[in-house]
């Protein structure tokens, strides 16, 4: 139920920085999610040889918000390199947007996420203004996953009630402010945690903490 971001500062050895902290925690997370400053860094083919490292599911998170042919394009090279899933806005609207995307997804076999809300406070003033219209886009494309903030347990809620059937992927645990579990008693699936395992003198032991945090919290909001 864990996910790990994986975003190297600025300045270090990007692939041995990653390398590091796979090596270190590859077993316990249920899952890798890397981005733009990692890509920017070491460039695909070598995300590629580090994903290897790890088990479970491998997201690309380049919040993709494009027509639909060039997320498509996008897709197809993160596809190559055996990523599992990738991320994109659900703002840009399904016709000619998430439909292609969706349905190359389908194709290639990777999974659909969308971000129907975010973890910072400014999605307050846009996003979560039109949030209905951003989980009808994520029920159109019968996306398999969307993100929600962890920050913001009334909108997991929410996005649960409001598709039971897709997973939800909650940041902003740890440096952002929300704590390990809270999320998921709300009603998601997995918890993404970046710094607070990655920038942490033990990444093993904080991703334990993490982990046993989520636990015991699950241990009574589930009984
Ligand atoms: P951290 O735990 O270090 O705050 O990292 C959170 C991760 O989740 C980052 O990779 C960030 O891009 C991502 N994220 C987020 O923080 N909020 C969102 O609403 C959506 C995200 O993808």
């Amino acid at each position: 139920l864990l996910i790990l971001a994986l975003d190297p500062p600025t300045g270090v050895d990007a692939f041995s920085w990653s390398m590091r902290i796979a090596e270190e925690v590859g077993d316990l997370v249920h899952g890798v999610k890397i981005g733009l400053p990692l890509v920017l860094d070491i460039g695909l083919q070598r995300v590629g040889d580090l994903l290897s490292v790890f088990k479970g599911i491998k997201i690309a998170d380049l919040k993709l918000a494009d027509i639909g042919d060039v997320m498509c394009l996008t897709l197809e090279r993160l596809a190559s390199i055996g990523i599992d899933a990738v991320i994109a806005h659900a703002f840009v609207g399904f016709r000619g947007a998430i439909d292609k995307l969706s349905s190359r997804c389908r194709e290639l076999g990777v999974k659909l996420i969308l971000v129907v809300s975010m973890s910072h406070p400014g999605s307050s003033e846009i996003m979560d203004e039109v949030i209905d219209k951003l989980v009808d886009v994520a029920r159109r494309a019968c996306a398999w996953g969307v993100v929600a903030p962890a920050t913001r347990l009334d909108v997991v809620r929410y996005v649960r009630s409001q598709l039971p059937e897709a997973k939800i992927l909650c940041p902003g645990v740890g440096v952002q402010g929300a704590s390990p579990g809270d999320a998921l008693c709300a009603g998601a699936d997995y918890e993404i945690v970046g710094r607070l395992i990655t920038r942490s003198d033990s990444p093993r032991r904080s991703a334990l903490e993490v982990l046993e945090m989520q636990r015991k919290k699950l241990a009574i909001c589930r009984r």
